[in-house]
């Protein structure tokens, strides 16, 4: 027989287990001016196995987090010397860097306006001093759960399903800042690959070889181009985008050909090729940047294929 407050405790285990197992500590920092409410806090969630830290205001937080940019939770009082909880929250939620830290507003205060203030100000959520144990415990779960969900989305978004390299959209995003970032010093190219008679491995093996192939095509080019912007155009089309000196990136641009033709694909040693058109040094944004990388790479086509294209 087990009992409804055995039955919380067990649930409570089995959840702590189940955050242990899926990652590292969870880092947590406490922001309370009490320390009797801290250490109330702190010894909760040592308990639970987290990765405790602890200030005394809102000034001392932002100064924390900036040094822990790990910290994943902030539990916040409201009344404190130098910067009270609702502005921190505010002055956190400003900040790009903080937009996916979990932020829970605690208080005493009964006014029953104080929530609705951390709220308003960028907080998950809210407790009232005193709180019940359990209470506590579920909220942090739930808005870390709720958080940990966000993120996996927010990365899905960015990817591209079959090959792990960024997709079109994101690649663009990744690009505009690239380019924003420029100077006119700093070299700028863009490059698109496509393979070369695809469509006949499709209809000679079969899709999914076709499929095996433009994985393994997309890990060498993440490879070869590991410190540039890579990603998924489109069908079998790839694009780098490259802040590297022109000659260095002619040269990688070079290597990579190479390593494409050893590149002896499945037990039927298939021969891969693909076709390269490059803009370096572009005048324009980052679409005429494609548009003339995209023109070069019909001339790679039309030339033979098996080609880089200027
Ligand atoms: P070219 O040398 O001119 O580039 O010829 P190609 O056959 O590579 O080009 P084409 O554009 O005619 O064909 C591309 C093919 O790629 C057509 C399409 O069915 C196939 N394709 C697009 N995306 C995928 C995919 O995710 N998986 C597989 N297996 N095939 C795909
Ligand atoms: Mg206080
Ligand atoms: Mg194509
Ligand atoms: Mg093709």
């Amino acid at each position: 027989y087990i009992t409804k407050d055995c039955r919380f405790a067990y649930n409570q285990v089995v959840k702590v287990l189940d955050r242990l197992r899926k990652n590292t500590q969870t880092k947590v920092l406490v922001v309370d001016d009490s320390s009797v409410s801290r250490n109330i806090i702190c010894n909760l969630l040592t308990k639970a196995k987290f990765e405790v830290e602890s200030v005394n205001d809102g000034l001392e937080a932002l100064q924390k987090l900036k040094e822990n940019p790990d910290i994943k939770l902030v539990i916040s009082d409201h009344h404190m010397p130098n910067m009270d909880g609702c502005e921190l929250v505010k002055a956190l939620r400003e900040q790009p860097c903080y937009q996916n830290l979990v932020f829970i507003g605690v208080s005493s205060e009964g006014d029953g306006l104080m929530s609705a203030k951390f709220i308003k100000g960028g907080a998950n959520d809210f407790l009232k001093k005193p709180f019940h144990h359990e209470e506590f415990y579920w909220r942090v779960f739930s808005s870390l759960d709720s958080m940990e969900m966000l993120e996996t989305i927010q990365l899905a978004a960015k990817l591209d399903s079959l090959t792990g390299l960024f997709n079109r959209g994101y690649l663009f995003e990744q690009g505009e800042e690239l380019f924003a970032k420029r100077d006119s010093l700093e070299c700028l190219s863009v490059c698109m690959f496509d393979l070369d008679e695809f469509k006949q491995v499709n209809d000679s093996l079969g899709h999914r070889i076709g499929d095996e192939l433009i994985v393994q095509f997309a890990k060498l080019l993440q490879e070869s181009f590991s410190s540039d912007v890579v990603g998924r155009y489109g069908g079998e089309e790839f694009a780098v985008i490259s802040a590297r000196p022109e000659r260095v990136m002619r040269l990688s641009i070079q290597q990579f050909m190479k390593s494409v033709r050893c590149m002896l694909f499945t037990e039927k040693r298939l021969a891969v090729t693909c076709s390269i058109g490059v803009c370096m040094s572009p005048k324009d944004g980052l679409m005429a940047a494609f548009e003339s990388a995209d023109l070069q790479l019909y001339r790679a086509k039309n030339g033979g294929r098996n080609r880089i294209e200027p």
